[in-house]
């Protein structure tokens, strides 16, 4: 179901032209109302009179993160408190989160993006959906659930956690559209073997996940293990929270981005430069009708390209790529760029270990370290396992054969990707820490060591 045909399948002229009046009418409302913009861009010389057309934009001044944290915790807000019906935050690496703020207008137009989103994702008002994203101050248990609502679809606001609660609801509520992180997905699915339950059997038939970097392989493995489609829904609080973009359950190919409200750029994150459309790199999103606090080409981080190639589902809007990574998250090992996702994929491309890891940066003398630790499947783990308590040699678990021969393939795999030696350890089943919301990766302890 295409939930709002009219801007989703938009031509791509008529859908420029709107863009094109959302801007200027966007760049007078914070030049008069916000004067961290209006001493911007007099700085940069981009005053309302000067921007004229969606040509102008590269002219616009990026937007940091670290202009929200400066300006803590209202200071970009473009209405009067009194108009502002809502309050969200996410946190941030220094202490203080980030304060984002609605209008009423604003919270029905998330709703709408979100509406889209999950409609994108195959939800209609026949569903049942289980929102395991958490909700408060975090975007994404609000955001899917007014979005579902507005469908019309049966909503379950259990928020995250309570594993075992979850799955009963799930059989009792007879849920057919799952909302939370890829990371709890496979989590619950964890619990579910252990309570002994098929969850194949169950109702449900379409996960939304996202709010966390996964990748292609971990979409398979989820969809085999839960016998669903699974599609990856984006979004940011700084910009409205989930529903900025949504793949369609059609073609997974690519995130629909509401670009009718969220005008879409990619820069190299070095020089901020524009690259052309199809080219990697930095996601920059400009907010073309928000009220309480809009924001100018802002730098999300996320790496991502993008493309105006019309999709089978009928959608026109512009599509994103899954997100690669972060340029903040981005490692770099010995000089080499490294995303987890890249290291993910390789994992997730042997049954013989389970998406449960962790990447460990460490420093000794000038060398950089990566150990990935990830956790063998139960299967191996019991035949291992057994394996050594019927010998008396004092084969430890790391130097059983067939563990030795895994490592080496993977690390071989790891090589060939990222182009760097890493260090493969072996965790028993369970033994990582699980998420209930995003899951924390990866431990940099470079830091620590006393470099940077
Ligand atoms: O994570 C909003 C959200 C909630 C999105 C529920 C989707 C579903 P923040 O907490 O502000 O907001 O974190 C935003 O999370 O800049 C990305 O780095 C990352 N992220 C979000 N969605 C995805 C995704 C919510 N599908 C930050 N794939 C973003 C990869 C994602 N990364």
């Amino acid at each position: 179901m295409i939930f709002d045909r009219e801007h989703e399948c938009m031509s791509r002229q008529d859908l420029r032209q709107l863009q094109e009046e959302r801007l200027k009418a966007l760049v007078k409302r914070v030049y008069d109302r916000v004067p961290f913009y209006r001493d911007l861009l007099d700085k940069s010389g981009a005053t309302p009179e000067k921007v004229r057309s969606l040509d102008d934009l590269p002219r616009l001044p990026f937007t940091r993160k670290y202009n929200l944290r400066d300006e803590y915790p209202f200071g970009l807000f473009a209405t009067p408190m009194k108009d502002v019906v809502r309050i969200h935050a996410s946190s941030g690496t220094t202490g203080k989160p980030t304060t984002v703020g609605y209008t009423r207008s604003d919270v029905a137009m998330w709703a709408e993006v979100c509406a889209r989103a999950l409609a994108c994702a195959g939800t209609t008002d026949e569903d049942t959906v289980q929102v395991a994203y958490g909700y408060g101050l975090f975007t994404g248990g609000l955001g899917a659930h007014y979005g579902a609502e507005l469908i019309g679809s049966a909503v379950i606001p259990i928020s995250g956690s309570n594993t075992q609660r979850q799955l009963m609801l799930m059989q009792d509520f007879g849920t057919t559209v799952l909302c939370c992180t890829p990371s709890f997905a496979l989590y619950v699915w964890d619990v579910a073997q252990q309570l002994h339950l098929d969850v194949t059997k169950f109702p449900l038939r379409v996960g939304v996940f996202g709010a966390e970097p996964w990748s292609e392989n971990m979409r398979r493995d989820i969809e085999r293990k839960w016998n669903i489609k699974a599609c990856d829904i984006y979004g940011l609080s700084e910009i409205i929270g989930p529903g900025v973009s949504c793949e369609c359950v059609e073609a997974q190919s690519g995130l629909h981005l509401n670009d009718d409200h969220f005008l879409p750029e990619i820069v190299d994150p070095d020089t901020g430069e524009v690259r052309p459309e199809g080219e990697w790199g930095e996601l920059v999103i400009t907010t073309l009708t928000k009220e309480a606090f809009p924001l100018i080409r802002y730098r999300t981080g996320d790496i991502t390209r993008l493309t105006s190639e019309p999709c089978i589902c009928g959608r026109t809007n512009t599509r994103m790529d899954r997100i690669a990574g972060r340029t903040d998250d981005m490692l770099i090992i010995r000089g080499v760029n490294v995303f987890p996702s890249q290291v993910e994929s390789v994992l997730l491309m042997s049954p013989q270990v389970e998406p449960h890891y962790r990447l460990l940066v460490s420093r000794k003398g000038a060398l950089d370290n990566l150990d990935v630790q990830v956790e063998i499947a139960p299967s191996l783990y019991q035949e291992v396992s057994a394996g050594i308590l019927s010998t008396d040699d004092v084969t430890t678990f790391t130097e059983h054969e067939t563990l030795v021969g895994l490592k080496h393939n993977i690390q071989k795999n790891i090589k060939d990707i990222i182009g760097i030696n890493v260090g493969v350890t072996f965790k028993e089943p369970g033994s990582i820490e699980r998420a209930e919301g995003k899951a924390q990766r990866v431990i940099d302890l470079r830091k620590e060591q006393g470099d940077s």
